[in-house]
């Protein structure tokens, strides 16, 4: 276990939800550090220092920097294996991650905050049109999730097995951004739904939402 752990996040940041989530599931309780994405404090000097890429989260274990939620995650996992967020088993592994993937490398990045911002400022588009975009690029994604999760045997009450994984702690999030930033119909995916619905029984996923950060606004 080490020293010190640092977290800087936003609470609206559905990439730093994931951390939160796994960090909760581990009783970890980092010191929190807030970067004011609305604001541009992810493009400070101080911050860019922290984390080149200026995204947030960026984990700090005894001085390492560690950017990447999912790179995070599964340090977690490493240095506080109980409960485990990755199976042990190679195939089960890549499953999960083939899941957390889905959500971090095709969903997520093609609606990030400078993606719309660069929509918005650059190409002329309107709130309509971003909605539009989203709401287009997010269910593509939720689709071939719910595709990959519906009829395999490996699917359990959470997206691997029966206890929580990284997958879930990715798939969540995204689901809240669906629901409550672009307002999408989520029917057509019932067993994300379900995922999801077992997921918020458990205090570690309720604690990491939103609107219980301290810097919810
Ligand atoms: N692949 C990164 C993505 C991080 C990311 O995109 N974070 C968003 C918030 S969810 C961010 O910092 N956005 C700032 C921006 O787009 O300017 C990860 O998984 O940590």
């Amino acid at each position: 276990m080490p020293a010190d752990l640092a977290l800087y996040g936003y609470f609206r940041s559905s990439a730093a939800f994931r951390v939160r989530i796994a960090l909760n599931l581990k009783g970890l309780k980092p010191e929190m550090h807030f970067v004011h994405l609305r604001k541009n404090a992810h493009h400070s000097e101080a911050y860019k220092r922290i984390n080149p890429l200026q995204l947030v989260p960026t984990l700090v274990s005894d001085g390492q920097t560690i950017g990447q939620s999912l790179a995070i995650i599964e340090y977690l996992d490493e240095i506080a294996p109980q409960p485990p967020l990755m199976p042990k088993d190679a195939k089960a592994k890549a499953r999960v991650r083939e899941i957390a993937l889905g959500v971090a490398c095709d969903i997520h990045p093609i609606a990030n905050l400078r993606v719309l911002q660069y929509l918005k400022n650059k190409m002329g588009a309107g709130e309509e049109a971003l909605l539009e975009w989203q709401r287009h690029w997010i269910g593509e994604g939720l689709a071939a999730l719910e595709r990959l999760l519906a009829n395999d045997p490996a699917t359990g009450k959470f997206c691997h097995g029966d206890s929580p994984t990284m997958a879930d702690a990715c798939l969540v999030p995204q689901m809240y951004n669906a629901k409550h930033r672009v307002d999408m119909n989520l029917s057509p995916y019932p067993t994300l739904l379900r995922i999801e619905e077992a997921a918020y029984k458990l205090p570690a996923f309720v604690a990491a939402r939103p609107e219980n950060q301290p810097d919810a606004e």
